[in-house]
């Protein structure tokens, strides 16, 4: 299906879209369990679910309402690179806002759409795993600043009450709810104003030729995924051109092949 002609409009004008419950409450239930063992008593869990994104949050990894979109924002050929969960409790940043501007991350990361057709970077896929209100204090945004041809302004880059940008945006959502945006955009995760903790999973997708992240995940947590969860980590390449016709770093050839292939700088 992919993304309607409404999200595309949304994603290009603002940087960011929000698709509302896109997981199931039992889907969202073993997810939250899990992160507050990982943070507060990961012994209590087998070793492959002690981090992201092995256990009950795997499902994440290739969730079809994800998918779809990151096909539409990237192209067909889609790696994940990097990943991580928050148990936020009030008062606790991730930071200031960052991105945004002519720059960005890198041109090769950059945001572009050509022909009708969006090419993101890197795109972060945010998981709200809690129900989130605009008063709450989770990820800000800058609509916009991803295209901005001038640096980001000073006078557009505080959080201080009083002080924030007119432009300064974030969402409502419930539990269970996807937020991408593009790395490029003018974003922070300013502190958190609620009682109860932020609860969220925040992966990062790119091209399959491109690798902004080392890639960090644990062997016993890569181990404990399944094949076709572990082929969105493979190695960053589009063709072996040592065979005739060239070799493409399908899914499909991941799957085929006997030996595991996500090289760990660790396991070596
Ligand atoms: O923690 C947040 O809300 C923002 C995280 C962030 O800056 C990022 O994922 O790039
Ligand atoms: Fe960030």
């Amino acid at each position: 299906m992919g993304m309607t002609e409404e999200e595309k409009f949304r994603f290009d004008l603002t940087g960011f879209l929000v698709r509302p419950a896109i997981l199931t409450a039992d889907e969202i239930a073993p997810i939250v369990d899990q992160i507050d063992r990982i943070k507060h008593d990961p012994e209590s869990l087998p070793v492959e679910e002690r981090a992201v994104p092995g256990g009950a949050m795997s499902l994440l990894i290739d969730h079809p309402k994800v998918t779809e979109v990151l096909h539409d924002l990237i192209g067909p050929d889609v790696r994940m690179e990097g990943t991580f969960c928050v148990w936020r409790s009030k008062g606790e940043v991730h930071g200031g806002l960052h991105g945004g501007g002519p720059g960005q991350i890198d041109p090769i990361f950059g945001y572009r759409c050509a022909n009708g057709r969006i090419h993101a970077g890197m795109v972060r896929v945010i998981f709200e795993l809690t129900d989130v209100t605009k008063q709450d204090g989770a990820t800000h945004f800058i609509p916009g600043s991803h295209k901005a041809n001038f640096p980001m302004h000073a006078d557009h880059m505080s959080l201080e009450a009083g002080k924030r940008s007119e432009f300064l945006a974030t969402y409502e959502c419930p539990a269970g709810s996807a937020i991408f945006f593009t790395e490029n955009l003018c974003h922070a995760g300013p502190p958190w104003e609620r009682e109860t903790p932020r609860v969220a999973v925040l992966n990062a997708y790119s091209h399959l030729a491109t690798h902004w992240h080392r890639l960090t995940i644990a062997p016993e947590v890569m181990a404990g995924l399944s094949r076709q969860r572990q082929a969105w980590f493979r190695e960053p390449w589009i063709a072996d051109f040592r065979t005739s016709p060239a070799t493409h770093n399908t899914t499909d050839r991941f799957l085929q092949m006997e030996e595991p292939t996500v090289r760990l700088d660790h396991q070596s």
